[in-house]
């Protein structure tokens, strides 16, 4: 089923000159990005994204870190595109991501994995109503569609 998910280059990712390699290997896999932007995070918003950290020891550092330089934000579409984006970025511990991943071939530290991505789709609705408005993400057909997605008529 296609489906949507919030996706994020973390200010680590942006500084270290990664946005276009993270955005090539999101679009030769063929998910569609239908919003993308470049902001930089405000405190409120930190804590709104990382509520379930809210408690974790790590939670000051997290929202210090996401607030600490500009990200860039993307609403990603596709079959099974919760999943298939967690599966490109790999495990949260970038040690322990097997290479091929985003973290596991771009990232050394736990507290600066690169990138982010829902877990589960009711995460997504979420996620992607902190970042964007209903008008920011567009709707349309991406010319390749009709080779990734045949079955569609
Ligand atoms: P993921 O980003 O893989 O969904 P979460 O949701 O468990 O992982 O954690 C959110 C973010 O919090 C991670 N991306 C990571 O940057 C940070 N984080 C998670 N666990 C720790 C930890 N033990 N120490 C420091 N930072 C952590």
């Amino acid at each position: 089923m296609r489906q949507r998910t919030y996706f994020m280059i973390k200010p680590d990712g942006v500084q270290r000159d990664l946005i276009g390699e993270v955005v090539r290997r999101i679009e030769m896999k063929g998910y569609k990005i239908c919003a993308m932007k470049m902001l930089r995070i405000s405190r409120e918003m930190a804590i709104e994204h990382y509520e379930e950290h809210m408690n974790k020891p790590f939670f000051y550092d997290l929202v210090e870190f996401i607030t600490s330089g500009p990200v860039v934000a993307m609403v990603l579409e596709g079959e099974n595109a919760v999943d298939g984006i967690r599966g490109m970025m790999g495990m949260t511990d970038p040690k322990a991501s097997a290479s091929g991943t985003l973290r596991g071939d771009f990232g050394i530290n736990l507290s600066r994995n690169v990138v982010h991505g829902s877990d589960s789709p009711a995460s997504a609705e979420r996620e992607i109503s902190i970042f964007f408005r209903p008008e920011e993400i567009l709707d349309f057909t991406r010319n390749d569609e009709k080779w990734l997605y045949p079955e569609e008529k």
